[in-house]
């Protein structure tokens, strides 16, 4: 989409540490990339979707190709594991370099999955959401950026059939799983309407009537890079699909403070329901 890497002698992908030679030589085979806030997270996905598709190597250490101390990096055969941090600018930045891996190495429609973790709007903690629309803090369908000190709002839609093909995928009947509208913020305190953040200049009573009016507009969950995500891909032409674990039902609190194991056990459902996504389609369903 951008006519002037075209005039670039070379390009290096700063913050994951490979070139556009490297590209064709590594990664030309990628099916998918799967993508997750923290790095740790994605280490293990590494490891689960290894062992759920036959991979010859199981251990981290032999499936890292970890470059720089900014993103993890794995590859286990078709699919790439790699962290994006917290929010929009990182996850933007990530993209970009993503984007251009598997452009420079030919990949052949390549489809991107986050999974994350949330904040729920009348949903039990525990729920999974694969998005099947994303709205900005407007409720709108668009994601909203400055360029060249201009407002620039592009269309970030998600594709409704990938998000069913993955909830088809689901097994696990021990919780809910459901499509649903996710909210995008640039902040987990007061963009997400906290009042346990450090400052707050709104009332228990407006945040309850906002929050509300949130869910009254069909929103599911809340969290930070969704827009961004929809709407580089729709720019770039790649498929994407969200699936968040909610933390809590915001409409009764603000405190993450789930005990860590039952925290463990609810960041196991996307990846889960992820992998069998994955080795289904390998598996040519
Ligand atoms: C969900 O969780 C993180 C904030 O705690 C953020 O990356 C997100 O989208
Ligand atoms: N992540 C978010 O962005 N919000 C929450 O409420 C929980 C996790």
């Amino acid at each position: 989409m951008n006519p002037h890497l075209e005039t670039l002698p070379s390009d290096f992908l700063y913050h994951i540490g490979y070139n556009k030679e490297d590209a064709k030589k590594l990664f030309g085979d990628v099916k998918f990339v799967v993508m997750g806030g923290s790095s740790k997270r994605m280490e293990s996905f590494a490891v689960k979707i290894a062992k759920a598709i036959n991979h010859p190597q199981t251990e981290p250490k032999d499936l890292d190709m970890t470059k720089t101390d900014r993103f993890c990096f794995y590859k286990i055969g078709p699919v790439i594991s790699v962290n994006h941090g917290m929010g929009v600018p990182s996850i933007t930045i990530l993209l970009h370099e993503i984007f251009k891996l598997l452009h420079y190495a030919e990949a052949v429609d390549p489809v991107i999955i986050r999974m994350g973790t949330c904040g729920g709007l009348g949903l039990p903690a525990g729920t999974l959401v694969i998005s099947d629309k994303t709205v900005n803090g407007y409720v709108e369908e668009k994601h909203e950026t400055i360029i060249l000190g201009k407002i620039v709002q592009r269309p970030a839609v998600m594709s409704k059939p990938l998000a069913d093909e993955i909830l088809k995928a689901q097994t696990d009947a021990t919780f809910i799983t459901t499509l649903g509208t996710t909210m995008c913020t640039d902040d987990f305190y007061e963009g997400q309407g906290r009042i346990d953040g450090a400052c707050c200049d709104y009332t228990k009573e407006e945040q309850i009537a906002y929050l509300k009016e949130l869910h009254q507009k069909g929103v599911s969950n809340i969290e930070m890079e969704a827009t961004a995500l929809a709407s580089l891909c729709n720019k770039a032409g790649f498929k994407c699909a969200i699936v968040c674990v909610t933390l809590l039902n915001r409409l009764e609190g603000d405190q993450v403070d789930i005990p860590p194991d039952v925290y463990a056990s609810y960041q196991e459902r996307p990846q889960n329901l992820v992998c069998d996504y994955i080795r289904g389609k390998l598996a040519g369903n």
